[in-house]
């Protein structure tokens, strides 16, 4: 087995950080790093090295605060016209009998099951069914608003909205504006993958590219909307495929300022095309996470996704560069569950959340989807949480 020779702290410093200490240093300063610096971090930077810059960059933007919301997913459908390879949850539309599809009652349904409670945002997000069109959500949406004016809808990927407005024969433009007349108020991170064509035409070849993806949330962001951006790493793409990713945004957010935040999401294997492909590490994991709180220097937060990574992972996390830890969620979530996540029902109350957070001592602050600052948890006991049918 290969060990490392430490002979004092002098010899660590030189044999471990010497050729990355001007890139730590341009960090502190508070200065941009270029591509190459960023791969070579991911390349050389050890775990401890590159935890230790994300935290410091995550504590000057928020201190302690970790951020949650308290949403419901809502997923239509997962009946869709494309096979990404990594896609463990849909069904062509010729096997509709193995999938689902939710008509606007069962989803106006779920929306009601909500009234009382003290949710504020609503995750819509499925696969393309070739007969969910604009005019089947332009009705969802409005149907939403009508019975609850103040849930923010944040729904639809650029791979649905790119399908629907290629069949309703609309510009991007129109279609957003559509669509966000009739409720639509953010859109969500996915659909972005990799965008570099090299990876991108391997494992999602047949739906809409980068140059289409980033099209439609520079739409949502002339618009006034602010929207998300997510990454699937750790399965083919090499570590310039991530920085190379990670670039394209940046420089969308330096022309918009449209981006609330950045969620990389860790490929899951299970009963896909990619199977073959392992997954990667605990270790991995946290240097993309970390290496995503140093890239993106224009993005204010970073977030982990929690049904994927599992609550304890989550938690780790929270020392490398991440801010905020997503939802409650609610147990109908299946795109992770199916793909082989450790978390088969995804659903923790607020209690729950508020006290993975205050266990790794950061301070739990409920937002909206547009960050606005809710609730501050940092002195309510979960006895307390548990007890006001308002917080729980
Ligand atoms: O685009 C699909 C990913 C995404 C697998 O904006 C997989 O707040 C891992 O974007 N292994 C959709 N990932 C989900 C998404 C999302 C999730 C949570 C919060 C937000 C947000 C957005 O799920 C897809 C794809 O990248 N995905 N299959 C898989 N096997
Ligand atoms: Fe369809 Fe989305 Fe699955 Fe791709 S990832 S096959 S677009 S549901």
């Amino acid at each position: 087995m290969k060990t490392t020779e430490y002979h004092s702290l002098d010899t660590l410093n030189a044999t471990a950080i010497k050729e990355l200490q001007p890139i730590g240093e341009k960090i502190l300063a508070g200065k941009r790093i270029n591509f190459n610096e960023g791969v070579l971090l991911f390349e050389k930077g050890s775990l401890p090295f590159l935890g230790a810059l994300a935290n410091y960059v995550r504590e000057q933007k928020h201190g302690d605060k970790t951020y949650f919301n308290r949403n419901f997913h809502i997923e239509p459908t997962n009946i869709c016209v494309f096979s990404c390879k990594f896609c463990a949850y849909s069904r062509l539309y010729a096997h509709r009998e193995e999938g689902w599809e939710l008509s606007m009652e069962q989803m106006l349904d779920i929306v009601k099951s909500y009234d009382g409670k003290p949710v504020t945002e609503v995750h819509i997000v499925g696969g393309v069914h070739p007969k969910m069109d604009l005019a089947f959500f332009t009705t969802l949406l409005k149907a939403i608003k009508a019975h609850r004016p103040d849930l923010h809808i944040k729904a639809f990927t650029p791979v649905e909205l790119d399908y629907m407005f290629r069949k309703a024969k609309v510009s991007v433009e129109e279609g957003m504006q559509i669509a966000h007349e009739a409720g639509l108020d953010s859109l969500p991170g996915g659909g972005a993958e990799i965008f570099h064509p090299e990876i991108r035409t391997q494992i999602c070849a047949d739906k809409v590219d980068a140059e289409g993806w980033l099209h439609i949330h520079k739409t949502a962001h002339q618009l006034g909307m602010h929207t998300n951006a997510t990454m699937l790493y750790g399965h083919i793409e090499q570590y310039w495929h991530r920085i190379d990713h990670m670039e394209r945004l940046r420089q969308l957010q330096n022309e918009t300022g449209g981006f609330n935040t950045f969620i990389p999401l860790k490929f899951r294997n299970k009963d896909n095309d990619m199977s073959n492909v392992p997954e990667s590490t605990i270790v991995e994991d946290l240097k993309m996470y970390a290496l995503a709180r140093l890239y993106l220097d224009n993005f204010a937060h970073i977030k982990a996704y929690w049904p994927m990574l599992g609550r304890k992972n989550a938690q780790l996390t929270l020392q490398f560069g991440v801010n905020d830890i997503d939802g409650t969620i609610d147990d109908s979530t299946k795109i992770y569950s199916m793909a082989g996540s450790e978390e088969q029902n995804p659903s923790m109350s607020t209690a729950d959340l508020v006290t993975l957070i205050k266990q790794v001592n950061r301070q739990p602050v409920e937002r909206d989807t547009l960050y606005n600052e809710i609730r501050d948890y940092s002195n309510l006991s979960y006895d307390a949480i548990v007890a006001n049918p308002l917080l729980n």
